[in-house]
């Protein structure tokens, strides 16, 4: 290969012999400049695609595209531990590895283009078009995606083809085995060498504007995806009614006010995230509707203005995830505002024989509630506020599902764009095929948040503060046990309604030692939390959350 190539200095690195060795050192240097090509072409490919759909949807970006493809082709298990591993930063760290995976097969397309024209722009290609189908394939991707795909994939491939041309006319001081200044100055004499010093100056210049441009927008791009200014703005300006029906007030020492709980109402930068969406649905409060469709006697189309304009009540609710573990943190609770969905529900009339409402987001994320839940007397809301604003682009703008009782994955829809009336035995929610019940009721838990565990506390008596859930039906009592002794019952605060946590607190003497502590919660109706210790999968983690106390003298 490298005989076809008379300016390049490349050998065939399998075939060195002892007397060659500056050659094998260019050979070396020059693959470097191959991998540095093919990693800023494929860099590149994937900031046109970004800065493409920044400008035209975010639902273009052929990352994000392929990106969720990736979280939903993974097993649930490995989405659970990327979650407990990397809690809310986990969508950062995903989409940083896909970057580096794809630096990295570039920085490899670079090499084999190197030794074969086309060689690399193929492997770019195949990029294209595994960015391609992930975009054809995901929910609610227009044609215009695909064009995206096919442009960031071409425009790499040509960098990539011209970059290594420019690499061939003249590789550069590098390429010759040493640091480049030096190298530089020892060749001067070799007229061979000389001659490719324009080559060389060439490749270099393309490659360094190549990777700043790159670098430009590629901030230009990140700038787009983390901001969605527009609709940031558009939620600032956002005026939310005020409710007809206020949240009924926070009952004195609803919270213990121990040093090291957690607030009662959480806070919303506080509040945990979980979701599938890598970038955050930017929708636009002007355009936004909800259609409530399938087995409905009247078909209904919903704007903001006119969900604004209902009569909305304001509730506390504590939402949980069904990923939370025993003692996890994958629960909040907050004020929200919104319209009751079981009047959205009553002015649809659903047909006889409907049991399920399929709720779905912009990005296509379906969760499957019972129509009793949604049509009962609790307050299950079309959510527009949290926490007195309107709801974080990252909880929901502007309208979500809110339903006390049920776990998120199965009730708490998002960027909430459609409510579709069905059955169980026609439908099912995204979750429910990867391994999730299709009920979701949350189950009664309990946590203790002070102290933490394996904290060393003085002896004497020592203080335990806590959390307790049941929602929708509320909690009867909480207790703690040590080393497996009596129950012993906790100081239980007053809540703010069954359909939110409650925090509790217990001082307990003891000498010093070590101690395991454990707590368990009972609701309203006498049931105990369940003992077994279970995964979260399928429906819910349950056990008694256990810490290590280590008590000094
Ligand atoms: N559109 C959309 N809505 C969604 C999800 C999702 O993946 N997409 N996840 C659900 C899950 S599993 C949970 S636990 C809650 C979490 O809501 P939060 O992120 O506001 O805490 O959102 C629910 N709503
Ligand atoms: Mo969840």
């Amino acid at each position: 290969m490298n005989s076809s190539q008379p300016l390049q200095e490349t050998a065939d690195d399998g075939a060195t012999s002892p007397g060659r060795q500056g050659t094998d050192g260019a050979a070396q240097g020059s693959r470097r400049w191959a991998a540095a090509s093919g990693a800023v072409a494929a860099g590149a490919a994937v900031v046109i695609g970004e800065l493409l759909a920044g400008l035209f949807s975010p639902s273009l970006s052929p990352l994000t595209a392929v990106g969720g493809a990736v979280i939903d082709a993974v097993p649930p298990g490995v989405k659970d531990s990327a979650i407990s591993l990397f809690g809310t930063a986990d969508k950062a760290v995903f989409v940083a590895g896909m970057l580096v995976v794809i630096v990295a097969v570039g920085a490899l397309a670079g090499i084999l283009e190197q030794r074969r024209r086309f060689a690399g722009a193929a492997v770019i290609a195949v990029f294209g078009l595994v960015g391609l189908t992930a975009v054809l394939t995901r929910a609610q991707m227009t044609p215009a995606a695909a064009v995206v795909s096919l442009l960031a994939a071409l425009a790499g491939a040509l960098l990539l083809g011209w970059l290594i041309r420019r690499l061939h006319e003249g590789p550069p001081a590098g390429a010759v085995g040493t640091d480049a200044a030096g190298a530089g100055a020892a060749n001067v004499q070799d007229p061979a060498r000389t001659a490719t010093t324009a080559g060389r100056r060439t490749f270099l210049q393309v490659l360094a504007a190549s990777a700043g441009a790159t670098a430009v927008g590629g901030i230009v791009a990140a700038v787009w995806r983390g901001a969605a200014a527009g609709i940031s703005t558009a939620r600032e300006k956002l005026q939310l009614p005020a409710a007809v029906s206020e949240a009924p007030a926070i009952p004195a020492g609803a919270e213990v006010g121990l040093d090291g709980m957690q607030p009662l109402v959480t806070p919303n930068r506080d509040f945990y995230r979980i979701d599938t969406a890598l970038i955050v649905p930017s929708l636009d409060p002007e355009s936004w509707v909800l259609r409530v469709t399938g087995m409905v006697e009247q078909e209904i189309e919903l704007n903001l203005a006119d969900l604004l304009a209902k009569p909305l009540i304001e509730r506390h609710v504590t939402i949980a995830c069904v990923s939370n573990e025993v003692g996890g943190d994958l629960i909040g609770n907050a004020r929200w505002l919104g319209w009751p969905v079981r009047e959205l529900l009553a002015l649809a009339r659903p047909q006889a024989g409907g049991d399920m409402v399929l709720s779905r987001s912009s990005d296509g994320w379906t969760a499957g509630t019972p129509l009793e839940v949604l049509t009962d007397q609790r307050d299950a809301l079309l959510a527009v506020g949290m926490n007195g604003e309107p709801l974080p682009l990252e909880h929901g703008f502007p309208v979500r599902m809110i339903v006390p009782g049920l776990y998120g994955y199965v009730s708490a829809t998002k960027w909430l764009t459609e409510l579709r009336v069905t059955r169980f035995a026609d439908d099912v929610g995204y979750w429910t095929p990867r391994g999730w019940s299709d009920r979701g009721p949350i189950k009664t838990s309990s946590r203790i948040d002070v102290p933490r565990t394996g904290r060393r506390v003085a002896a004497g008596t020592v203080m335990f503060g806590g959390v307790a859930w049941a929602q929708h039906t509320g909690i009867g009592k909480v207790e703690l046990r040590v080393n497996r002794g009596p129950w012993q019952e906790a100081r239980l605060a007053p809540g703010i309604s069954q359909d939110t946590w409650y925090q509790w607190q217990l001082g307990i003497e003891l000498t010093p030692g070590q101690y395991e502590v454990q707590v368990r919660a009972t609701d309203l109706n006498g049931e105990p939390q369940v003992e077994e210790r279970m995964p979260p999968a399928p429906d819910g983690a349950t056990g008694f959350h256990t810490i290590r106390v280590d008590v000094n003298p």
